[in-house]
């Protein structure tokens, strides 16, 4: 998800990444996972009409009512105006073709530093997580790294309106209805603010980039303020990504290099095995300087 200023450049424009669609920084494409690229190059720019979007909200207002939506989820689609500029980044994107030891190399030395720094100073938070959750304080701290810099790049773009755009373009309606109905349902629990939530353009969420139907199911209150925050609160940042490695069944007290038994929910996060060997990695070098 090509979203952070400075990760989008890196990763989304030089490098190319493909494919929105779990909370990683980028779910990138192998190059023998081509079937979104090649619809990325064969999907028209302008198929669907800008005018209509307003219908196309009353249809997805009418859904959400259906699904449970009250009054303030609702109002995040009044208004709503399409942005072409999110559709132009969804057909931008392109295979991701570096080598592990080309992305990994360009990823964590640069962070490694802060890393271990947050490792520190969050290190009682970070215990009282793994002990609940059985993750390890690097694995958490690598992908809150590589997703966002620690939170200090989440993007720039009005949340809910890039996911209404993506769900009303003809490429991924599929996948990006539901994200709508969900995010509305997260506004509705007056999680986030529709009008103040910015963030990739592909609409994830927050410090660690969730899809808000993962959102629904993983994010946490950890601070104990009554809210899921995945924005401002660090406790719940950290906690919802360990829930939801939990959630797609971590070990605890188990490996998460390649052959590993946790790897595979390393994959889960992201699909591309780039990524995913770069987070093992990144948390396995975090975990060595505990010791
Ligand atoms: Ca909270």
């Amino acid at each position: 998800m090509l979203r952070l200023p400075l990760l989008g450049l890196t990763l989304g424009l030089t490098f190319g990444f493909a494919l929105a669609a779990g909370p990683a920084l980028a779910q990138a494409q192998t190059s023998t996972d081509a079937v979104p690229y090649r619809y990325a190059r064969t999907t028209p720019r302008n198929c669907v009409d800008p005018a209509k979007f307003p219908a196309f909200l009353d249809q997805m207002r009418r859904e959400a009512t259906a699904q449970g939506v009250r009054q303030r989820g609702l109002a995040a689609l009044d208004g709503l105006q399409f942005d072409p500029g999110v559709v132009s980044r969804d057909r931008g994107q392109q295979v991701f073709t570096q080598t592990f030891e080309q992305f990994s190399g360009r990823m964590v030395p640069p962070r490694l530093g802060r890393a271990k720094q947050m490792m520190t100073k969050h290190a009682a938070l970070l215990s009282r997580i793994e002990q609940q959750f059985g993750v390890p304080a690097g694995i958490i701290v690598a992908i809150w790294g590589l997703e966002t810099d620690f939170g200090a790049y989440l993007g720039d773009f009005n949340t809910v309106r890039s996911i209404a755009t993506l769900a009303y373009d003809c490429r991924r309606p599929e996948k990006f209805r539901p994200e709508l109905i969900a995010v509305l349902k997260i506004v509705d629990h007056g999680d986030i603010n529709p009008q103040t939530a910015k963030g990739a353009w592909a609409g994830e969420i927050g410090q660690t980039q969730f899809m808000p139907t993962q959102y629904l199911k993983f994010a946490i209150d950890y601070d104990g303020d009554g809210r899921r925050d995945l924005v401002r609160s660090i406790p719940d940042v950290l906690a919802s990504t360990a829930n939801y490695l939990k959630g797609y069944g971590w070990q605890r007290g188990q490996g998460w290099q390649p052959g590993e038994p946790n790897f595979s929910v390393v994959q889960d996060w992201n699909k591309a095995e780039v990524y995913a060997r770069t987070i093992a990695y990144f948390g396995q070098q975090l975990e060595a300087s505990r010791r």
